[in-house]
């Protein structure tokens, strides 16, 4: 009876033809998982917060080293699950444990871990300001907004509230400090983050290959108005006329 019902199920419903069916919704459900998983991901990439977008030689070599940090965690990562299905594999069986632990485990990620770390020391230490003649502009970082001091369209010093401008195409140093707690200046497309310390100074050298304009913000938490410490860097072509910083003087400010 039983055997009789199976047959006419299996006439009915061919096991072949599940099993194929089956195979195609999954692949159909992976391939939408993937592009669903992709589209936000590689969105998330651009803008003008992304530090995969570069636009000046600081940010260029902190994003080559993401993804050469992301090309070595990914081999040590396939190395890591390669030893996992050959251990679940050959479970029981001798391995000599000079090599997988010493080679494998050990050695290999400390090789790649020792290249990475140099490397990364190597490209900070070619990003940090040196004593020359770069031009300084100076940003004062205070509960919660940004002060610059930077030249005027006559040359003379002029503050202006949560806008920089400075000349693209040339390096400048940026004299960053804070009045209250601590906070960070970050302009993504331009380089990494420096921290502002109250009664202390940090100098960060930065440049913008192109004239445009740069998002910066607060990088490290500082109250609840954090969120909205955002600023502008404007660089302008410096052959051309000096933008117009009406919007952004500090009243107050004598020039
Ligand atoms: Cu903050």
């Amino acid at each position: 009876m039983f055997l009789d019902r199976v047959g006419k199920a299996a006439s009915l419903f061919p096991g072949a033809s599940l099993a194929h069916g089956h195979s195609r919704w999954v692949r159909g459900f992976w391939h939408k998982a993937l592009a669903g998983a992709v589209v936000p991901l590689l969105a998330a990439c651009g803008g003008g917060h992304s530090t995969l977008s570069p636009a000046g030689p600081a940010a260029r070599d902190i994003a080559l080293l993401w993804w050469i940090m992301l090309a070595g965690s990914a081999l040590i990562c396939v190395l890591v699950f390669g030893l996992l299905v050959l251990a679940v594999r050959n479970n029981g069986a001798r391995r000599s444990e000079r090599t997988w632990i010493w080679g494998w485990g050990l050695g290999f990620s400390m090789s790649v871990l020792v290249v990475l770390l140099g490397f990364s020391l190597w490209l900070g230490e070619g990003m940090l300001a040196r004593a020359d003649d770069v031009p300084r502009v100076q940003a004062h970082a205070a509960q919660w907004e940004w002060r610059f001091d930077q030249p005027g369209p006559d040359g003379a010093i002029v503050q202006t509230r949560d806008t920089l401008y400075v000349p693209a195409g040339q390096d400048f140093d940026v004299v960053i400090t804070a009045q209250d707690v601590i906070h960070s200046f970050w302009v993504p497309q331009l380089g990494g983050k420096m921290d502002a310390i109250p009664g202390h100074q940090n100098i960060h050298r930065l440049r913008a290959d192109q004239p445009g304009t740069y998002e910066g913000l607060c990088a490290e938490f500082c109250g609840t108005g954090h969120s909205f410490m955002r600023f502008t860097v404007v660089a302008y072509d410096p052959n051309g006329p000096m933008p117009d910083m009406s919007g952004a003087l500090i009243p107050e400010t004598r020039p």
